[in-house]
């Protein structure tokens, strides 16, 4: 087969594609990018072909024809089929159940806050919902406080090695510290540097760049 048998339906800009993103670029994993834009109706309909539920990022697989959506499981997907010198999913049974309970908490704990406060960013006026926003930005609080204590001792999320845990953890730091700076927290600020400056994910920041205008801003 001549043509890339990977393809990425995502936009740059989304956290979830981001975490993706940061996994192909960490095994330089080839693959073609299809840029979805959810805004415009012919293309989110086109897109729900693929996966219905609409959201992204979504991995086909030509030479298996398969669909796999959900970032956490494409990561998985990849480390399995498309291993590469970072092991994103570690082998040794103690060191995956951390690094999947790693990816879990920066998914749910701090990516799905940053979004809620995003997101209500870009509601109607009248629509908004500022208790939610409260009880997001207390989660972030509680997240904050668990990334200070455990990143005093580690250099990536679950200790020496980078893993899908950073893959999660980049675009989700990297945007709630954008709505709620880490400020104090200066280990979890530490470790945001460093997962900066990892080429897969300054890569990843930069391609998004010129999507920058779209990010609402706050108050
Ligand atoms: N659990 C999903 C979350 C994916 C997700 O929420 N994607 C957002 C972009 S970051 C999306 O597609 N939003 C569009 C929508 O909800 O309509 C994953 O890990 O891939």
């Amino acid at each position: 087969m001549s043509e890339r048998p990977l393809e990425l339906y995502f936009h740059p800009l989304s956290s979830f594609c981001q975490k993706v993103l940061v996994a192909l670029y960490e095994n330089h994993t080839p693959f073609e990018g299809r840029i979805v834009d959810l805004g415009d109706p012919q293309a989110s309909a086109e897109f729900k072909k693929i996966w219905p539920i609409g959201k992204f990022p979504v991995l086909r697989d030509r030479a298996k024809d398969r669909t796999i959506p959900e970032s956490t499981i494409i990561i998985e997907y990849l480390a399995a089929h498309y291993p590469g010198r970072t092991e994103l999913m570690p082998r040794n049974a103690d060191l995956a159940w951390q690094t999947r309970l790693c990816d879990r908490f920066y998914d749910l704990c701090v990516n799905v806050p940053m979004q809620k406060i995003v997101a209500d960013r870009l509601r109607p006026a009248g629509k908004t919902d500022p208790y939610g926003v409260d009880q997001a930005r207390e989660q972030l609080r509680t997240a904050y406080g668990l990334i200070e204590h455990e990143m005093r001792t580690r250099t990536w999320a679950t200790g020496d090695a980078f893993t899908m845990a950073d893959c999660a953890a980049a675009p989700a730091l990297y945007y709630a510290n954008l709505v709620m700076p880490l400020g104090a927290y200066a280990n979890a600020a530490a470790y945001l540097e460093r997962l900066m400056k990892r080429p897969s994910f300054a890569r990843a920041v930069e391609e998004a760049e010129p999507y920058r205008r779209l990010f609402p801003k706050g108050e």
